[in-house]
This record gives structure tokens, sequence and C-alpha cells, in this order.
């Protein structure tokens, strides 16, 4: 997959991104990360690309013309034109479901926005997303950005060492993942529990699929209540006592 990111600040983003799993995913060719510097296509000497909003008030808002010269860029040497997403607070709000929608594109093309935001004009013309990642404020849309090209990069097959793991990690189910535990046995008078070490496949599962559910009963009731349970496990969900140490 090929990601152009449409900012005013690529190094934050690209930086940000290359650090870890997805640096290598670009070195193994699985994924591309492409900055486009929005002020590179500034309309003046000053290299501006923001303005005072028409109307008044507070901050600054910007320009149609750097942000759609730099969309033009990227999307005028393309046959197909890929979707443009827009971070913004007034977006869809973003989670695995529409992260595994996205997974399955070519190319994408992100805007960030920064200052109270930008032209609406330009947006109505290259916009086809509009994506928030929560119900709170950010001074600019980078780290949404990043946040959402992270969670779909991993979904790209090759990206990460365990085809699996993508799928079987939280949110696949509804259900929060099971605590994990590693050398050493014992850490501050605290045993790793007893199941984990006995080698039995089959108690493992089980284990952590209770603790996957009691987890998510505890934290996430509202994710719970779209999980696929057994009679079993609703049975069980029955006996807890949700003041209790669960
Ligand atoms: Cl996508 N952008 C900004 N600027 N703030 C946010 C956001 C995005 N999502 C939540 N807050």
């Amino acid at each position: 997959m090929k990601c152009h990111i449409l900012t005013l600040f690529p190094d934050m983003v690209l930086e940000g991104l290359r650090t870890s799993i997805l640096g290598r995913a670009e070195e193994k060719g699985v994924l591309s990360l492409h900055g486009v510097n929005i002020r590179d296509f500034a309309e003046n000497k000053h290299n501006r690309v923001d303005d005072a909003p028409y109307g008044g008030g507070a901050g600054l808002v910007m320009q149609p013309g750097p942000v759609y010269g730099a969309w033009k860029s990227v999307a005028a040497g393309l046959e197909k034109q890929p979707r443009v997403v827009y971070l913004t607070p007034q977006g869809r709000v973003f989670n695995q479901k529409i992260a595994e929608e996205f997974a399955k594109e070519e190319e994408l093309i992100f805007l960030c926005g920064h200052y109270e935001g930008i032209d609406e004009r330009v947006l109505e013309l290259i916009v086809t997303d509009y994506l928030s990642i929560g119900d709170y404020v950010l001074t600019g849309g980078e780290l949404a950005a990043m946040v959402v090209i992270d969670s779909i990069a991993r979904l790209i097959p090759g990206v990460l060492h365990n085809d699996a793991s993508a799928e079987i990690e939280t949110f696949s189910d509804n259900l929060l993942e099971y605590p994990q535990y590693t050398r050493p046995e014992e850490f501050m008078g605290q045993k790793v529990p007893e199941v984990l070490l006995s080698g039995h496949h089959g108690n493992v599962d089980k284990w952590r699929r209770k603790q996957s559910i009691l987890r998510t009963a505890r934290s996430r009731p509202d994710l719970l209540a779209k999980a696929t349970l057994s009679e079993e496990e609703k049975e069980l969900l029955k006996t807890l006592d949700f003041q209790g140490e669960i």
C-alpha cells in the first residue's frame, strides 16, 4: 500500500511512523509512505499558507490553493484516483472496522489540517472521507493521521511477522486481549498463572478466553454486548460480582 500524507509537518509524521514496525514494512516493500509538504505549494514569496478567517474569529485558516496544489502533485500522476482522507474532529469516528475497510485500498491520500482548519472549498473539491479519532481536540491532524495509518498498515499482509496476530488481537470479536506474561516466572513476589506453565494448550486457550471476557466485562461492557459468547460463557458472566475484583 502507498500512503501520501499532505501536511505542513511531513517530518513529524514520517519519523513517527518509520520508527518501528512500519519502517521495516517500508524496507520490505509492503508499505510506502510519501510526505508532501503543503508549504511547498504556497502561492506567495513568504511561503504563507494560512490567513485570517472571513467573518472574523480567532486563529488562522489554511488557504485552499496550497492544499489543492499538494493534492494535485500526487493525483496528477495517477490513473485511479485514491480516496482522500481528511482528519478532523467533525469526521466519522475511526474504529477497527473502518481500518479493515481502508486496508483493502492500494493507495490512499491523507490530508492533515492545522490551526483552525482548512478552507471549506478545497475540502469539497478533493476530500472523499472525513475521519476523527475520538471525541477530544488535537492541535492538528498529524497525530490522528499517524494513528489511522498505523492501524491500517498493520492489517496489510507482510507488515506484521505473524499474519494471524493482526486478527486475533483486540476487537476481532469485540473482546479485549487477555494478559500476557514472560520470564521470569516470579517477579516481585508475583507468580505467572500456573496454567500458562502447564503446557496444556487446551487449558491455556480456555483460561485466555475467560480472561478476555472478564476484562471486557470490567472495562468495556459496551463491547461485551457486541461479542459472541457461548451459553456457558453467558452463565459465567451472570455469576460475576461487578463491584468485586473480577
Ligand atoms: Cl482527526 N483531528 C484533530 N485536529 N483533532 C482530533 C481528531 C482529528 N480526532 C480527534 N480530535
